[in-house]
């Protein structure tokens, strides 16, 4: 059941291009990060937001992609940890100032799995973490560095982001499960 929108394509837009001032502000330009986006709607977003700094500080941002569902504790049955080729990331993150890009932030898990991803791949020098929205609820010691919004919620309640690359609309709605 839908209690309401949260924020528009254009309150999106506005979003994005404030968290991209503050990556490039964070990290000196920008000339060692790489942005990763976690499967599946953190991807379009990273991609957005390396355009943004791309456009701003005019030289090329890596960008990859993490699948982070085999490395999930509570996702696993078996309790075994399958093991994940790695290689999907596309560029090597050693020695880089890593941003991981995720659309809702809540118990914190996905982080901690995404992590484990990662330095599968290489040793960073850095891990930064933004997310469109944090709901609360985080059952691990983890913060994002970037917030594109704060969202108090119950664990009821469900945030939907809508983005066009993927759901053909562009919105983010409270809904009640
Ligand atoms: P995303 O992968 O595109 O970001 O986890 C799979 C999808 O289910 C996620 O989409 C996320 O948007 C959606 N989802 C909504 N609520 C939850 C939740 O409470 N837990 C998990 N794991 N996923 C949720
Ligand atoms: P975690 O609980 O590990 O922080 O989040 C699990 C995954 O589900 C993350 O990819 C996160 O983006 C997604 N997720 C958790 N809660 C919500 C929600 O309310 N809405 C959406 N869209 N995604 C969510
Ligand atoms: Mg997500």
């Amino acid at each position: 059941r839908e209690k309401g929108r949260l924020m528009s394509a254009s309150e999106i837009e506005r979003t994005l291009v404030r968290l991209a001032h503050e990556i490039v502000e964070k990290n000196n330009g920008g000339e060692n990060l790489g942005l990763v986006g976690i499967k599946r709607r953190g991807v379009p977003i990273a991609q957005r937001l390396a355009a943004m700094i791309e456009k701003i500080e005019k030289h090329p941002i890596d960008t990859g992609v993490l699948d982070i569902s085999f490395y999930r504790d509570d996702l696993s049955t078996s309790g075994v940890r399958p093991t994940v080729a790695p290689g999907t990331i596309g560029f090597d993150v050693t020695g880089r100032d890593i941003i991981l890009i995720d659309d809702v932030l809540y118990t914190g898990r996905t982080i901690r799995a995404a992590l484990d991803a990662l330095f599968d791949h290489g040793r960073p020098k850095s891990v930064q973490l933004l997310a469109l929205i944090d709901r609360g609820h985080r059952e691990l010691p983890i913060e994002a560095t970037y917030t594109g919004r704060s969202i108090p919620t119950s664990s009821r309640e469900i945030i939907e982001v809508k983005l066009n690359e993927i759901d053909g609309q562009e919105q983010v709605l409270l809904v009640e499960r």
